[in-house]
């Protein structure tokens, strides 16, 4: 049996990819950071079927023992400070968890499990102000928000030490991916959330910030699928994993408002404080060397991710009590 550890373990992705693991017959290992209360909510469903211990990215000596004791084959590495606005307002601390954290990682690894295989979270903030539409493995990086910086680094320190030290170390550069385990202040989740409320009575209005924004959203559970696959092939790589089809904020809303029988322009306005200082607007991934080389194709389209979204946020919040 194998065994892997999940950083992030208690995040949207960690959960959707524990989920996949455990099926798959691995022993899951999730590092949690301590907290005054637990926030398991997202893994409640498989509390007593992975082990979790607690580490953090900030603090080295966790992270060496954890290896030590758990010496896992597999290693997953997607804790980080995630939520992009949230990095203009702490940027240095964005930097240490989402920057240097991969190094600290990358060590334990190197130190105690070195012939361990190791997945980092890269991202499609990578890209920023786009030089190319659409995105794929070599498009130049222009990042446009301390995360976007971070998350550069961390993805540039994982390359550097596959080729320093020979790790089986591989940057999965993800574009949204989005599941009604999504963070409440991520767009999608925020519109259907917001959406299923004021189909409830529960609320009249939802403030938004750029409207004209495009993502390439696709469902969590294809891409944590993507993850795997990179850590079972021969050799190390990097790989684009998106959907290859933009759609604006104000698609994401006609869908989510028009699935509950009405129009988003009735209770959604603009505001300023969910403007960013600087935005990136065409993001759109090429996932061909993915689909020819790991043979990953998504699973589930826009509309229907949205709609299932919506569902789930009508359902809980319906919910008595
Ligand atoms: P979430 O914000 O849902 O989860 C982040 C996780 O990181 C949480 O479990 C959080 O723990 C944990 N964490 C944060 N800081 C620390 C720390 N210092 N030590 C230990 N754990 C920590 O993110 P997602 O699941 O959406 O994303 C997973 C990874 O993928 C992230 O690295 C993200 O940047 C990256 N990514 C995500 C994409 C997406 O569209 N979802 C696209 C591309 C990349 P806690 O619960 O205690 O806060
Ligand atoms: P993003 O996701 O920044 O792409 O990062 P988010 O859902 O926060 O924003 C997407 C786009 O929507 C626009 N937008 C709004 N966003 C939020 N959060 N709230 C609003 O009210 C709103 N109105 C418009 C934003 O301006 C933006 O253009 C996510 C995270 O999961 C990162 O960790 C990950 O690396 C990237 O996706 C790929």
């Amino acid at each position: 049996m194998k065994t892997a550890l999940i950083t992030g373990i208690t995040g949207q992705d960690g959960s959707h990819l524990a989920d996949f693991l455990l099926e798959k017959g691995y022993q899951v290992v999730g590092m949690v950071r301590r907290t005054s209360t637990v926030n398991f909510d997202r893994i409640t469903h498989i509390q007593d079927k992975v082990t979790l211990t607690q580490g953090d990215l900030l603090d080295q000596v966790s992270l060496v023992d954890i290896m030590k004791e758990y010496q896992p084959d597999e290693i997953y590495n997607l804790a980080a400070q995630s939520f992009v606005p949230a990095s203009w307002k702490q940027p240095v601390l964005t930097g240490e968890f989402t920057a240097l954290g991969v190094t600290r990682m990358l060590d334990a690894m190197r130190m105690v499990v070195p012939e361990a295989r190791f997945y980092q979270a890269s991202s499609s903030e990578m890209f920023g102000k786009v030089r190319e539409v659409p995105q794929n493995e070599r498009t130049p990086f222009y990042p446009r928000s301390p995360y976007g910086v971070a998350k550069v680094y961390g993805h540039w320190i994982t390359v550097n030490y596959r080729e320093s030290y020979g790790l089986f170390a591989c940057s999965g550069i993800l574009f949204n991916h989005e599941s009604p385990r999504r963070g409440l202040e991520f767009v999608t989740r925020k519109v259907t959330h917001g959406a299923a409320r004021i189909k409830l009575g529960m609320a009249q209005e939802l403030p938004m910030g750029n409207l004209e924004a495009q993502r390439d959203w696709g469902f969590a559970g294809d891409y944590v699928r993507a993850m795997w696959l990179m850590l079972q092939q021969d050799e190390p790589e990097d790989f684009v994993v998106a959907t290859g089809i933009p759609h604006s904020v104000r698609e994401l809303l006609e869908v989510a408002f028009g699935h509950l029988g009405l129009n988003y322009r009735d209770h959604v306005e603009v505001d300023e404080r969910f403007i960013r200082p600087a935005d990136v607007d065409q993001l759109v991934g090429d996932a061909t060397k993915a689909r020819d080389s790991l043979g990953w194709v998504p699973e589930v389209a826009f509309e229907e991710l949205i709609k299932m979204m919506v569902d789930h946020d009508l359902a809980l919040l319906g919910k008595p009590g």
